[in-house]
């Protein structure tokens, strides 16, 4: 059971409240797209993959990057039971999507750079560690239906 602090509730709060889906998705996934191509392979009815600009460009990766971080604002409103909020989530990227779950991580960090990039000084060490407690949470969420 994954017990948050007062204060980690307010920092988690306070940096997801200031991002922007409609933005920080389509950045954060086609991060993901461009420096681990391999990730590519899941995403083949999307269209035009062909190139970083390719992929920032293509609308289909950006409705995805936005769906993902839809899924993740409700992490942060199910605080004390993103296991239980992912439970379908994680079975639907293990049995019917076939993602390795090692690509969750990476989608993590993608966000975390794309969000640190954005805020730069209102996203100081200390909110960047409840931000990495919360993206732990939800990575292992996620992968907690493979095995
Ligand atoms: Mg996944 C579908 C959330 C990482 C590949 N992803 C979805 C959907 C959600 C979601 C909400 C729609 C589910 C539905 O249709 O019911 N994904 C989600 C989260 C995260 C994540 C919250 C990580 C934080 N996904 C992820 C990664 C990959 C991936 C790392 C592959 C590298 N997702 C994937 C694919 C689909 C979804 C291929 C189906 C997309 C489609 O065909 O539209």
């Amino acid at each position: 059971m994954v017990e948050w602090s007062d204060a980690e509730r307010s920092a988690i709060s306070g940096i997801w409240g200031k991002v922007n889906v409609d933005e920080i998705g389509p950045q954060a996934l086609g991060r993901v797209l461009i420096v681990y191509p391999w990730t590519q392979r899941y995403f083949g009815s999307f269209g035009d993959l062909s190139s970083a600009a390719a992929i920032l460009g293509n609308p289909k990766v950006a409705a995805h990057g936005k769906v993902v971080l839809n899924a993740l604002d409700k992490a942060v409103k199910n605080l004390d039971n993103i296991k239980g909020t992912y439970s379908n989530l994680s079975q639907l990227h293990c049995d019917k999507l076939n993602v390795d779950p090692d690509n969750f991580r990476l989608l993590a960090d993608c966000l975390t750079i794309v969000v640190a990039t954005k805020f730069g000084a209102a996203f100081p060490p200390q909110v960047q560690a409840t931000w990495q407690k919360l993206m732990a949470v939800v990575v292992a969420a996620l992968s907690s239906r493979y095995f």
